[in-house]
């Protein structure tokens, strides 16, 4: 900004005067770090993402000059799953998720300016997984006895144990027989329990 100064000699009507120019410089101090347009933010992402896609996108801004006002991103936990575009702020997961072993992260990102000394703040991304069918059910024990009386019982002669990693429908098990010969004995699968029944007397 330029500042126009003039001095002026006496009050008469032969005043003298002089001018000159100031020129005015404002120099920029790192007063302000920069803020994130939102400080948490919760998503839901499949555990099926492919690695190196991007799935969100953080902004910060700074309204310094210069260095002081340019924005640049960083992850401060979380690095070895995630990363984040320095320049961007693009989120992506860097190997493959699964839900079994981890089924959210809470990952800290830091917006930091390049002045002397920067200043930076920090937002909260909270990931969470959504499950997909990637787990076959496992029966244990593997092998059961079960001992028929020759009278019919209403009790069961054996429960068949099985479990599944996944969540929901895709954990939700229904036992069948895997051979059509097995409806020919004189038991009965229950379909949701996995119990075994005798459905008629032995004859001998
Ligand atoms: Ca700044
Ligand atoms: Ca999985
Ligand atoms: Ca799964
Ligand atoms: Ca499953």
């Amino acid at each position: 900004m330029t500042l126009d100064v003039m001095a002026v000699d006496g009050l008469g009507t032969r005043a003298l005067s002089a001018a000159v120019q100031v020129v005015v410089r404002l120099t920029d101090v790192n007063d302000n770090a920069p803020t994130f347009d939102i400080t948490i933010h919760t998503l839901v992402l499949s555990e099926s993402i492919d690695p190196n896609t991007t799935f969100f996108t953080v902004n910060a801004t700074d309204p310094d000059l210069g260095d002081n006002g340019k924005v640049g991103y960083a992850l401060a936990n979380g690095a070895d799953v995630f990363s984040v575009d320095a320049l961007t702020g693009e989120v992506s997961c860097r190997s493959s998720l699964d839900r079994e072993t981890l089924a959210a992260y809470t990952l800290r990102l830091v917006a930091h300016d390049h002045g002397q000394p920067a200043r930076s703040s920090v937002m909260t991304l909270r990931v969470l997984l959504e499950d997909i069918n990637d787990n076959s059910p496992v029966f244990y024990p593997l092998l059961y006895f079960a001992t028929l009386p020759v009278k019919r019982s209403a009790l069961p002669v054996a429960h068949l144990l099985a479990s599944d990693n996944d969540l929901g429908v895709n954990a939700t098990l229904q036992f069948h027989w895997s051979v059509t010969e097995a409806e020919q004995m004189p038991l009965r699968l229950d379909v949701d329990s996995g119990k075994l029944f005798q459905h008629k007397s032995l004859l001998f």
